[in-house]
């Protein structure tokens, strides 16, 4: 059987300073197809970004976290991937966890496998601040009940699709900001995709966190808003069946 493609997708803003060093962990069998979407950068990731030999797409104006990801998976899926990782270009996860992700993909169980920094501690230890840490263990605890689903956490960047998963939802439609992710998760859910998670550990530093208080505030109101939305779904869906 033909190995699957897997394509990496970094979304990045001014990242110039923890590209190289993200990509460097990459295992070496992965680092063939690796796409690196640049927001509108004012630093060199572009630059740095062309020097490692990486296909880069360029906005030419900050457009946000949701847009580019919009970018980054509609550009792997046109370069044929079977499987889409998406990394941090900021050095916050390890990339050499993208081999038992995509791993576990290919053993057919799954079709979405999220890196996750609580299970196994790896959120404190790697320094997430205290606040940022009890509003994820709040906010999954939330949504687990909202969805049904039994997540460790939502709010992780560090994610492997496949190619079906990622076409089976409207991302499109999605949010041009950081609450993108927590969409994705939700319409992937909807669409009954099987969630897998690995332990992840993850850094923090002040180059692999740009997200403030009140973005942070944003994101998780927003979070809340678009899980309620997901259970008004299902209860009427289950007045319908019933
Ligand atoms: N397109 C876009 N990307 C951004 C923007 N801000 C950050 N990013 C990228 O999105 C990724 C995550 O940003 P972070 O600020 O680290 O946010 P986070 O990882 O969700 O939050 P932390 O837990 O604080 O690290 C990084 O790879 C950044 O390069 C932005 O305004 N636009
Ligand atoms: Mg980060």
């Amino acid at each position: 059987m033909k190995a699957p493609k897997v394509v990496i997708v970094m979304p990045a803003y001014n990242t110039a300073k923890t590209i190289r060093k993200t990509y460097k962990d990459i295992p070496s069998e992965f680092k063939k197809h690796v796409i690196m979407t640049d927001d509108g950068s004012t630093d060199e990731s572009v630059k740095v970004a062309r020097m490692l030999g990486l296909t880069v797409i360029r906005h030419n104006k900050n457009k946000g976290y949701g847009a580019n990801q919009k970018t980054c998976y509609k550009a792997a899926l046109k370069a044929g991937a079977d499987i889409v990782v998406m990394l941090h270009p900021d050095y916050q996860y390890p990339s050499e966890l993208i081999a038992p992700m995509v791993a576990m993909l290919k053993t057919g169980h799954y079709d979405v496998i999220l890196g996750s920094r609580i299970l196994s501690g790896g959120a404190l230890r790697g320094g997430m601040p205290l606040y940022k840490y009890i509003a994820n263990r709040l906010l999954t605890f939330v949504e687990n009940l909202l969805t049904g689903a039994k997540l460790s956490e939502y709010h992780t960047g560090f994610r492997a699709y496949t190619r079906n998963a990622l076409k089976s939802v409207n991302y499109e439609q999605n949010s041009d900001d950081f609450v993108f992710d927590n969409q994705m998760l939700l319409q992937l859910l909807s669409r009954g995709n099987r969630i897998g998670e690995i332990s992840s550990p993850c850094r923090y530093f002040p180059e692999a966190s740009s997200i403030n208080f009140l973005r942070s505030l944003r994101y998780g109101i927003g979070c809340l808003y678009y899980g309620f939305g997901y259970f008004l779904g299902r209860i009427s869906r289950y007045n319908n069946a019933s």
